[in-house]
């Protein structure tokens, strides 16, 4: 039944998996001589940078990444970056900074500003935002180079007015030696970044270490190395969400065209480990979608991992109406929910739990993924029910302010006398008492 195929599927899609390629598992026992659990290996590789610092860092660089790195190449220099850019084509450039605007126009335009108000005469409260001073980001790069991700972390956290980023990002050529990759920082203006991928990276910004200072918090996706040891430094620093696989969900009726939905599914199923769900309550067109995942499939070059994720993790479901989608997606809260039905914007006032909505026909995905404003790190693995996409506004942090005259305080004094009675806190009470006694209270 439909309620039990969505919670199989939540499960698998969870995202504290476990797993690790056979290549990852074979190098790990390398470095550490025994068979650890990815928890394991991420607490030493932890442990040892902050003991070892900068070496450990180096260490495990060279262990499971394969690169021999020194002080000095790690860190990516100024001329590499200008050099990148010069090298970049004009189109890439010209694209990364109108997406740049993108974001930064709809990141700027949410900011949360600060709020005053005078609830009784003589006391003023505020509350204040400021951004944080320095923030990690980690962009991923064993795959895939991914431009997006570093235009989807770095912008929002400009936008909030972070003074400080720093970039890590695996040395690789998809990363830290990727032209195009390090062409976008130096558009963005972005001047320290780090060849440095994995826990290690993680560590190195949580704790600092020779040539990379701490920071405040840490962003950004990466694999289950980088997803674990950003779970175990938070606290020490913040953190954004743990990055599962992408999902989406496509809520659909007649209206859809079945082309569209199945270009939508294997949209994020070609990530890889990725998922895409259809819920219709229209039997013909589980059909339709059928039919034109088998054509696309087999005409996309990355078809095949796509299929393979669909067929691990995908379903097309076929509800009783669209209460039942309703009740399924909001179960599910999907990273990414797309709305194919004749009045999206009607039914997504029903959808509570996603990280983004795509609303209507002309709207794919990839919008969204790649140049619409909001940034594509998203609630995965369910935790859309309580957490939300990243933004500018995760940068900032709330300070109260509190002001009160001579009016304010006698307007507050007896319930703070009376509480701090109740808990025996003499020193509370006699706070308010010396401010307003005649003698100044106690004699002094
Ligand atoms: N869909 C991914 C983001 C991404 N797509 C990057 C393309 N490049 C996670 O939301
Ligand atoms: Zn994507």
């Amino acid at each position: 039944d439909a309620r039990e195929a969505i919670a199989a599927l939540r499960k698998k899609l969870s995202p504290k998996g476990d797993v690790v390629s056979p290549r990852g598992r074979e190098r790990t026992i390398a470095v550490f001589g025994q068979p650890l659990t990815p928890h394991q290996v991420v607490d030493r590789i932890c442990a040892d940078v902050r003991e070892r610092g900068l070496d450990a860092v180096l260490d495990y660089t060279e262990k499971l990444d394969g690169r021999k790195l020194d002080r000095s190449t790690v860190t990516v220099s100024a001329e590499e970056l200008a050099d990148a850019y010069r090298q970049a084509d004009r189109s890439y450039l010209k694209t990364v900074r109108r997406v740049r605007d993108n974001i930064l126009a709809f990141q700027s335009g949410i900011l949360l500003r600060d709020a005053t108000m005078r609830p009784a005469p003589g006391v003023e409260l505020t509350l204040r935002y400021r951004p944080m001073r320095r923030v990690g980001i980690c962009v991923p790069g064993g795959a895939a180079a991914y431009p997006s991700s570093l235009l989807m972390t770095v912008v929002p956290a400009q936008a909030a007015g972070v003074p400080e980023i720093a970039v890590v990002v695996p040395p690789t050529e998809f990363g830290g030696y990727n032209t195009d990759l390090l062409a976008a920082c130096h558009l963005l203006g972005v001047t320290e970044v780090h060849r440095v991928g994995g826990a290690q990276a993680v560590a190195a910004l949580a704790f600092g270490v020779e040539g990379i200072r701490p920071v405040d918090k840490i962003v950004g996706p990466g694999n289950l190395f980088v997803a674990l040891a950003k779970q175990k430094v938070y606290g020490e620093v913040d953190i954004d969400s743990i990055a599962g696989p992408s999902e989406v969900v496509l809520v659909a009726d007649w209206t859809a065209d079945p082309e569209f939905v199945a270009a939508d599914l294997m949209s994020q199923a070609e990530h890889s480990p990725g998922s895409g769900i259809l819920i219709t309550w229209e039997p013909d067109l589980i059909d339709r979608v059928a039919d034109a995942l088998d054509r696309q499939l087999s005409r996309l070059s990355r078809g095949d991992l796509a299929r393979d994720s669909l067929e691990q993790f995908g379903a097309l479901i076929l509800v009783r109406d669209e209460d039942e989608a309703v009740e399924l997606t909001n179960l599910f809260a999907p990273e990414h929910l797309h709305v194919s039905t004749s009045d999206a914007h009607r039914l997504a006032a029903r959808l509570t739990n996603a990280g983004a909505i795509f609303l209507g026909h002309l709207t794919p995905v990839a919008l969204g993924d790649y140049a619409a404003g909001p940034s594509h790190v998203l609630p995965t693995g369910g935790t859309a029910r309580w957490a939300s996409g990243l933004a500018s506004n995760d940068f900032l942090k709330r300070s109260s302010l509190i002001h009160v005259d001579r009016q304010g305080l006698e307007h507050l004094a007896p319930d703070v006398r009376l509480l701090a009675d109740k808990e025996g806190l003499t020193a509370h009470r006699y706070s308010v008492d010396v401010r307003l006694a005649e003698d100044g209270g106690l004699d002094r």
